[in-house]
């Protein structure tokens, strides 16, 4: 892992060691606010209350007897990509390995709520983890809480996940429960979940209307929520900086949105002047990335900036440059890879 920072433990996937469509739980990358609490599965209770008729706690062994689903997801960090804004933002300075994929298994989060009774009027679900710090000099200490609406909450596809990859969760991702919303920045995915409040209205915890918000450039407006992921794609080899000799040679990478399954992918090997389809190397998924590869002739020798350009099923292209924001989110533009044509 490329670590960030060792505690709270804040590390990257190396992308040259991504294969398949699955990362492996011990090379998942990792983003953290503070350090893990450590959970033991006995003493574990979920609390689903607020505005429902009926409060329900739920133990381990309640959620792991429940029906359940599981499929792969791809969870990004809003901030991937950070360090490549011009100028860099502050934060943490994640390149491009901040997303990985797994398999994840758990209970549609509906059947939860359902069982407990939403009342008249419910507009969002207050997600709240195990894990606390101090978040600011005026807030002290707060935890690592997030509020979904209640659309996406009701959604089938949004669980609460207790395995990834067919093992429990690994402590560093959330054991015993976390929240998994496919196809959002990860931030919504809460991990070590101990409740869940029904709520009217807005939320006005830190991780809410501090962090996670985008206030664009020029832009007037209320900062807006960080949601779903923007249609991306990045290149995992070769590596930026690398030489070639004269030949042909793979790139590939990885594709991927959260409004639709991507449909198109291209490459540029002469800085976006003019693109070719590049070919997939695995299926269409709803929330998973696809992988891709495109065979490169390289000739003369000199610099070569390589780059990829995805396109989903919404008929979205991913953008040359995101908009730039002062918290670094979204940065869904195109990749720039340096290589060097040497004899
Ligand atoms: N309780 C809790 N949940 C959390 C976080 C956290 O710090 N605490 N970080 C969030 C962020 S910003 C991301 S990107 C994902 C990362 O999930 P992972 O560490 O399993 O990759 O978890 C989210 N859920
Ligand atoms: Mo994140």
């Amino acid at each position: 892992m490329k670590v960030i920072t060792e505690d709270p433990a804040n590390a990257e996937t190396p992308l040259d060691v991504q294969r398949g469509i699955i990362t492996p739980n011990d090379l998942f990358f990792m983003r953290n606010r503070f350090s893990f609490p450590e959970i033991e599965a006995p003493a574990w209770r979920l609390s689903v209350a607020g505005l429902v008729e009926q409060p329900v706690s739920l133990s381990y062994d309640d959620v792991l007897s429940m029906p359940s689903r599981s499929f792969p997801a791809t969870l990004e960090c809003a901030g991937n990509g950070r360090s490549g804004m011009d100028p860099t933002p502050e934060g943490e300075p994640w390149e491009y390995g901040a997303v990985s994929t797994a398999e994840w298994t758990g209970v549609p989060l509906h059947l939860v709520l359902e069982a407990a009774g939403l009342s008249e009027g419910v507009t969002a679900i207050v997600a709240e983890g195990r894990d606390s710090g101090v978040v600011s000099e005026s807030r002290g200490e707060e935890p690592f809480a997030r509020a979904l609406p209640l659309d996406k909450a009701l959604h089938p596809d949004t669980l609460l996940a207790y395995t990834m990859n067919g093992e429990p969760l690994p402590v560093t991702h959330g054991f015993p429960v976390r929240l998994l919303v496919p196809g959002w920045y990860g931030m919504a995915s809460v991990k070590w979940l101990t409740s869940l409040r029904a709520i009217k209205g807005t939320f006005d915890g830190f991780f809410q209307i501090d962090r996670y918000i985008m206030r664009e450039q020029g832009s007037d407006g209320p900062p807006r929520p960080v949601t779903e992921m923007g249609v991306r794609s990045i290149i995992t080899t070769p590596r930026s900086g690398a030489a070639a000799h004269p030949g042909t040679h793979l790139v590939r990478g990885y594709a991927w949105s959260g409004a639709a399954p991507v449909t198109g992918i291209e490459v540029s090997t002469d800085g976006g002047n003019t693109w070719e389809h590049a070919e997939w190397t695995s299926g269409q998924a709803r929330y998973a990335w696809r992988s891709w590869e495109f065979q490169w002739t390289a000739d003369t020798p000199g610099p070569v900036e390589i780059q990829s350009r995805a396109r989903d099923a919404a008929g979205t292209e991913q953008p040359k440059h995101s908009n730039w924001n002062d918290l670094g989110y979204c940065n869904n533009g195109i990749q720039t890879v340096q290589v060097t044509v040497i004899q």
